[in-house]
């Protein structure tokens, strides 16, 4: 039996077959959950759709997070459909491409403004129209952050600052709806090559310092986070809320 049978999850953050969302939606699926996907834009679709069915999922819902009444409208949708709601994913995160080279000192108001949104506040949104839903049984939310929220990276810039506020987040929210038998946690991951870490300079650099400073000389797969994500998500965590958990071969706990 696997450890989600029974279990009905919503999934944000699918752009396509290296997301680590995706690995996400393939371990959940393996161990007995049902899906759900949302995904950003036309341009994504084409992408999604040919993935959710290869794995039998058919709920696959447009979702702009910047948008209150698109996510009001996920929500309301699986309402009908599903008599509660136990896993929500959040992998999502965005900053306009400028924003993330240069010195931090050009970050712009209405960049920073965006990458907050889209990248930390989505999860209030999120969780707020959630609730309702994922009370009736408890849950787990679990969100996606990165080292560079807590110590200085070069590059990721405001994105570094989005990603502490949805770490400080995390920990808000867990007290909020902890009371509803509700958890929220984040998994602090490794660096990915995905789509959103495509077109990063210096890609190449960053795996090859992991691999070679890193307590266990490796750089992580996504399947490493899926697999800490289905712990995270499965009732083997039940007492586990508001913490950031690294996925990351150890690389945190160095200092030089
Ligand atoms: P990805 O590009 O596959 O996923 C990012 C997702 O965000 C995409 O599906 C994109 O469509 C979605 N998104 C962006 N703007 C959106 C909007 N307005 N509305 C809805 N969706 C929107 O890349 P990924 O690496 O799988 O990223 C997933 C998460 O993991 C992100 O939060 C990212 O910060 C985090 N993360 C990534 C790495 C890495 O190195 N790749 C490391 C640690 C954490
Ligand atoms: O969280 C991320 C990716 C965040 C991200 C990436 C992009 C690139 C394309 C957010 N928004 C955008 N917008 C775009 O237009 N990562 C942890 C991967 C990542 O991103 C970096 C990194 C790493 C690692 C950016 C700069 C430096 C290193």
């Amino acid at each position: 039996m696997g450890l989600l049978e029974g279990k009905k999850a919503v999934i944000f953050g699918i752009a396509n077959e290296k997301s680590i969302a995706w690995a996400i939606a393939r371990e959940f699926r393996e161990q007995g959950a049902e899906l759900a996907f949302t995904y950003a834009n036309d341009a994504i679709a084409k992408r999604i759709f040919p993935l959710a069915e290869s794995i039998g999922v058919t709920q696959v819902i447009k979702c702009d997070v910047a948008k209150d009444e698109d996510i009001h409208d996920v929500f309301a949708g699986l309402g009908k459909i599903w008599d509660g709601l136990d896993i929500l994913i959040h992998s999502v995160a965005f900053a306009n491409r400028d924003e993330l080279k240069g010195s931090f000192l050009n970050t712009s108001r209405a960049g920073f403004a965006l990458a907050m949104d889209i990248s930390a506040y989505s999860l209030i949104a999120m969780v707020k129209e959630a609730q309702p839903l994922m009370k009736v049984r408890g849950g787990s939310v679990l969100a996606m952050t990165y080292y560079a929220s807590e110590k200085v990276f070069p590059n990721y810039n405001v994105m570094g600052v989005a990603k502490a506020a949805l770490e400080a987040n995390v920990r808000y929210l867990a007290e909020a709806v902890g009371p509803d038998s509700i958890r929220v946690n984040a998994i602090s991951a490794g660096p990915l090559k995905t789509l959103a870490a495509s077109g990063v300079g210096g890609f190449h650099q960053i795996a090859a310092h992991v691999e070679a400073k890193t307590p266990l000389r490796t750089n992580i797969e996504q399947k490493d986070v899926a697999d800490a994500a289905l712990f995270l998500c499965s009732d083997l965590s039940r007492r586990i809320t508001g913490g950031i958990h690294f996925v990351d071969s150890g690389y945190n706990i160095m200092g030089m």
